[in-house]
């Protein structure tokens, strides 16, 4: 009976959700065939400035409860759809932030709500398991559908998790424990590691260190935290590890015309690397690991070349260090491939590869012998959750099915000719346009400026988000189509031009 009701329910807001009939809508692409019919907005529709007198009724209520300093609105999840948020002052946004790059296909695509809708798939939504010991019948089918059918090069296994840090912060114990072995030559503790690290004290928590970069992001829990440079707020009054920090290269821009200077800056960044895993070892802090994003996102969308890349594995290698590729915001289709380390070109591109966000569910995937040697040495209550893997088995179905790579690799280029454009009419304003797929950026003369183009830019009807010092960032949906990037181009031009 009472899952009789919640399927009704579910067959009623799917109904709701397709949005056959809804005003505002349109076909969006006449020729694609039925299947691939998508349903869209046409463009933003703005009826108050953000946020708006309900958004701000329901920050104070919120207020009572939280800190709500960092809420900007809030949403009508049951309206929004495809490419457009819609918030609870019925302003409709076209949204190239989507929920900081973690929404892959839009909102409410019709694929994701029939598959919520069907009966078959109320059991996972309303029964969440300890996987690390309580797995669902289906678990190893759906894990093999989603996540496995995308596995980075030389890897066959994957952990899910719950988020991007836990994610991190349990790769990073899985170098430390393949490092430890590694180093003790077999897999059996002694009884003063056993004793020691009951009191946090070498042998038994060894002094081992994980190499980051300046400018790097890779969670805010304590382990992240200390490979996270980014930004002081985030790291300030928590105590930390001494581990060594590597500068991540600033390349010039356009890069054609900047060659020589790329190449010798990531050059010096390389050496830099280096020297620091020797030194750390004289120090008795040996690396373990070596953890960089292909792409520093919080950072500033600071990039580096495939050959900087394939120099720093190979240096993993020679020392003896795990290397950690983070894809928490770079994976899932953004740069035009599901991953962004493929750009690499290499057949053993990492011994971890990490993701969360547009993956849906968090996890990491890594080369057989960082699997731990014991059962729950990586664990935790939830170790994931199966819904996200049902969601994401779909989602991966609907890339392929509607060849969504290619289409972002498209509106990528139309995206980043038009950044390229707006640089040059708008010299004082704007530089260093760059991206890889749709996943681009600009930099603004300053942060005060900056501030007052998103602003103007979501009253206008645009969501966008900035990272590093002074940079806009656009991470839109897998589904923002060439003619999404026009709608945005045009509203950009007024905003910079209120700005000249
Ligand atoms: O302010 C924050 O906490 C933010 S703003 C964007 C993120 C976090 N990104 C999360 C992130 C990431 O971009 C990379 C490369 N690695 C790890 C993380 C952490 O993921 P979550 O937020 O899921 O813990």
């Amino acid at each position: 009976m009472a899952s009789s009701l919640i399927s009704r329910q579910f067959a009623l807001s799917l109904q709701k959700n397709l949005w056959l009939s809804a005003p505002g809508c349109r076909y969006v692409s006449k020729a694609a065939p039925k299947t691939q019919v998508e349903f869209d907005y046409d463009g933003p529709s703005m009826k108050t400035s953000v946020p708006g007198p309900r958004s701000q009724e329901l920050t104070k209520q919120l207020g009572d409860i939280q800190n709500v300093g960092a809420i900007n609105f809030f949403c009508n999840y049951d309206e929004s759809r495809g490419n457009y948020l819609v918030d609870v002052d019925g302003n409709r946004m076209l949204d190239i932030y989507t929920q900081i790059s973690s929404i892959p296909i839009g909102y409410n695509h019709p694929a994701l709500l029939k598959l919520m809708s069907n009966p078959n798939n109320l059991s996972t939504l309303v029964n969440r398991p300890a996987l690390g010991i309580l797995p669902p019948e289906n678990f190893p089918e759906k894990l093999a559908e989603s996540l496995l059918s995308v596995a980075p090069s030389g890897m066959a296994r994957v952990q899910t998790m719950a988020c991007g840090s836990c994610s991190n912060e349990n790769a990073y114990k899985a170098m430390f424990i393949w490092y430890r072995n590694k180093e003790r030559g077999h897999n059996t503790p002694s009884e003063e590691d056993l004793s020691s690290c009951m009191i946090n004290q070498v042998p038994g928590c060894p002094e081992l260190s994980i190499l980051s970069f300046m400018g790097a992001f890779h969670g805010r829990t304590m382990g992240c935290l200390a490979t996270t440079h980014s930004k002081a707020i985030h790291k300030l009054d928590v105590p930390s590890f001494d581990w060594p920090i590597a500068p991540f290269p600033k390349l010039q821009y356009p890069l054609e015309e900047f060659t020589r200077e790329n190449a010798q800056d990531e050059a010096r960044c390389l050496e830099e690397v280096e020297d620091l895993i020797i030194k750390w070892r004289q120090k008795g802090k040996p690396v373990a690991g070596i953890v960089i994003e292909p792409i520093q996102a919080e950072g500033g969308d600071n990039h580096a070349s495939p050959n900087f890349f394939k120099s720093l594995r190979n240096i993993a290698r020679k020392h003896g260090c795990g290397f950690h590729v983070d894809e928490v915001q770079t994976g899932g289709g953004n740069t035009g491939k599901l991953w962004a380390h493929e750009h690499w070109g290499m057949d053993d591109p990492a011994d971890i590869v990490s993701f969360s966000k547009k993956l849906l569910t968090g996890g990491y995937y890594h080369k057989d012998e960082l699997q731990a040697d014991k059962p729950y040495r990586i664990f935790n209550t939830w170790m994931g959750d199966p819904t996200k893997n049902l969601l994401l088995a779909e989602v991966l179905n609907v890339i392929r099915r509607e060849n969504l790579l290619e289409e972002v690799t498209r509106s990528g280029k139309a995206l980043l000719n038009g950044l390229y454009e707006l640089q040059a009419q708008y010299p004082g304003l704007l530089s260093r346009a760059r991206g890889q797929g749709t996943f681009c950026a600009i930099d603004i003369c300053d942060d005060a400026t900056r501030s007052s183009i998103l602003l103007k830019a979501r009253d206008k009807g645009v969501l966008l988000g900035g990272c590093g010092d002074r940079s806009i960032r656009f991470r839109p949906a897998l589904v923002f189509k060439e003619y999404h990037v026009d709608i945005f181009l045009n509203i950009f031009n007024d905003v910079l031009a209120q700005h000249k």
